[in-house]
């Protein structure tokens, strides 16, 4: 199987994507974590990309806050699926990274998932995976079915308390 690479612009950001990892691990997908910085370590963030189709990866997902640049300068160096997270870092409570990770011009997609999301963006990494998959496609069924019955039991509990 291939691997998703994740970026995180700060460790900082490391929080956020304890949620994708800890999704993936359960799962059983395999994947890489660094912390590379569109603006700290603009090199490096760009020869990750650049290189990781070659280097294994099937996606990449990239966690940054503020003027969060990181999914899209990803995107900009790879045809990879990029999946965004915008992290939720400064005063503006997340909404200045989710701006900067969601408008991206045309050409150049990020699929961004909600401020904070990273357990979402591992799903997305799965469900990309899964197309050509069916193992994992039925681990994701049996995820649905396991998160439905977790609700229907809070309904039953809910309603019996009133
Ligand atoms: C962004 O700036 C990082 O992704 C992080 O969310 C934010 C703050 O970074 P630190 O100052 O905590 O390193 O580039």
């Amino acid at each position: 199987m291939k691997k998703v690479g994740i970026i995180m612009g700060s460790d900082s950001d490391l929080p956020i994507v304890t949620k994708a990892t800890d999704t993936l691990k359960a799962l059983e997908i395999p994947f890489e974590v660094h912390v590379y910085s569109a603006h700290r370590t603009p090199v490096e963030a760009r020869d990750f990309a650049v290189n990781a189709r070659e280097n294994g990866f099937g996606a990449i997902i990239a966690a940054a806050g503020m003027a969060a640049h990181l999914a899209g300068a990803i995107a900009a160096n790879t045809t990879l699926p990029v999946i965004g997270i915008p992290c939720k870092s400064s005063n503006l409570d997340g909404i200045d990274a989710l701006l900067s990770t969601v408008q991206m011009p045309t050409g150049i997609p990020v699929a961004t998932v909600a401020i904070n999301g990273g357990a979402n963006a591992a799903l997305l990494c799965a469900q990309i995976f899964a197309v050509e998959d069916k193992e994992l496609a039925a681990k994701l069924d049996a995820k649905r079915a396991s998160d439905a019955a977790k609700v229907l039991e809070k309904d039953k509990a809910i309603s019996a308390s009133f």
